[in-house]
């Protein structure tokens, strides 16, 4: 083609090919190369995983334990700590979710309000990594750690707070958040224990710009509700969207509103320690794990017999008509529950116009959020799904009785939930 091009057309088509060129070169990136927007930046990158079975409420559970970590760092004054930022990994493959065959990777944001979450660490999607390193083709992690217990620490009772790199004691997977284009050819096993503020040393050791901490609920917290846990806490607002939707069900089918229920939070609540003087929507809210509850903890798991008498019981111990359920069992096994409460119960259900959107994790917070302002709480023994919800009814400022409460199983001494208050 170029043959018959006039000589000025010709010099100006090469202009235009070396121009093209160059261009594309500065948006793509050779895997050793240095480059994209934030190459020359100090910032590093902590990227972190769970074990892949564990559910949507331990995973929170674990972000919490990192973003504590992660807000720390930020206030040192050391270089290499300070502009650490953490990778929120996308939820993927959840073991209790049903998924296409793809993996589908949702940013955090499509659960929980992000800049809530930044305001309290440094926080990052995963997409921003990669716009930030650049690597649109492959991203190599420089130092990938699978944390894992100390070999007899269980046996021996020694809890001493320690990190060594030792050998795999088994052989772990990992999945790199189901990106192909996610390697690393530097895996080592680090056997841990201590809360994840102590994993400071390992940033502090080591010079990789990125590292990336697989089973990372092996790293515990660092204190289990001091002040800073709550502040952590309490910035992981669901997002608006999710949060409106269990509003509107509320006021249509509950006679539930924020003013009505004396649930609204003060300008800034993520400081302050609740009054206790919420009352709640005219419900009974209830969390019935069931599933592969009913398989590991059948032990601990009542019959269905004995959920409806205990459900009917409070409500008529409440003075109330109407109750909530938020489960996981299936509708027939839901229907076989309620069809012997002689009072209103009510499940959430996405309707024709959100059920392209709502899936599993949302419909999940949804529950949790209208069982979070029922007048009285009721979960199941163990649940993180019921912690949750738990410390969601702290953060209104419920009195304590109405929230710690949870389901019996028949001709058992039933032991309650331990009761997390907020005091600061
Ligand atoms: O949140 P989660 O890990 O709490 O529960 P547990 C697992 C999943 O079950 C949630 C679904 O992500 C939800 O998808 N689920 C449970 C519910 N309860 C409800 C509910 O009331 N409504 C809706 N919509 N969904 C642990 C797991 O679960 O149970 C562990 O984390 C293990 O991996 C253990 O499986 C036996 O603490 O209850």
């Amino acid at each position: 083609m170029t043959r018959n091009l006039p000589q000025n057309h010709l010099f100006k088509f090469i202009l235009l090919i070396v121009f093209v060129y160059c261009n594309y070169g500065e948006d793509y990136c050779h895997v050793n190369s240095q480059c994209g927007q934030n190459s020359n930046s100090k910032d590093r990158y902590l990227l972190y995983d769970v074990n892949p079975p564990e559910g949507f409420n331990l995973r929170r559970d674990v972000y919490m334990r990192f973003a504590i970590l992660a807000h720390k760092l930020q206030q040192s004054k050391k270089e290499e700590l300070k502009n650490v930022k953490l990778v929120l990994p996308p939820w993927s493959h959840l073991f209790h979710w049903k998924y296409n065959a793809e993996p589908e990777q949702i940013p955090w944001g499509l659960f929980f309000n992000v800049d809530s979450l930044k305001r309290f660490a440094p926080v990052i999607e995963m997409y921003e990594f990669f716009d930030a390193i650049n690597r649109t083709y492959s991203v190599q992690i420089d130092e990938v750690y699978v944390l894992q217990h100390f070999k007899h620490m269980f046996e021996t009772g020694n809890f001493e707070d320690k990190m060594k790199v030792e050998k795999c004691a088994q052989n772990y997977q990992i999945n790199y958040f189901f990106y192909k284009n996610i390697t690393s050819n530097n895996v080592k096993c680090l056997s841990y224990h201590g809360p994840a503020t102590k994993l400071s040393q390992l940033l502090l050791k080591s010079s990789a710009k990125t590292i990336l901490l697989h089973h990372a609920e092996v790293a515990l917290h660092d204190m289990f509700g001091d002040r800073i846990y709550w502040k952590c806490r309490r910035s992981m607002r669901f997002n608006r969207e999710l949060q409106k939707i269990a509003l509107d069900f509320r006021k249509k089918f509950l006679n539930s509103s924020d003013e009505l229920d004396e649930t609204l939070l003060p300008e800034n609540w993520e400081d302050e320690t609740p009054k206790r003087n919420a009352k709640g929507g005219p419900y009974l809210g209830v969390h019935l794990r069931r599933r592969d509850f009913l398989r590991g903890r059948a032990h601990q798991v009542p019959s269905i017999n004995s959920i409806t008498d205990q459900i009917t019981t409070l409500l008529k111990k409440l003075n109330l008509l109407q109750v909530f359920i938020a489960t996981d069992a299936d509708e027939d096994e839901y229907r076989e529950i309620v069809k012997n409460i002689p009072y209103k119960t009510l499940r959430f259900t996405p309707n024709s116009k959100t059920k392209k959107r709502i899936k599993d994790g949302d419909v999940a917070i949804i529950d949790q959020i209208i069982c979070s302002h029922a007048r009285y709480f009721i979960g199941t023994y163990e649940s993180t799904f019921s912690f949750r919800i738990q410390e969601e009814r702290e953060i209104l400022g419920f009195p304590t009785d109405t929230t710690f409460n949870c389901f019996c199983k028949e001709n058992t001494e039933c032991p309650q939930p331990s009761v997390w208050k907020i005091v600061y």
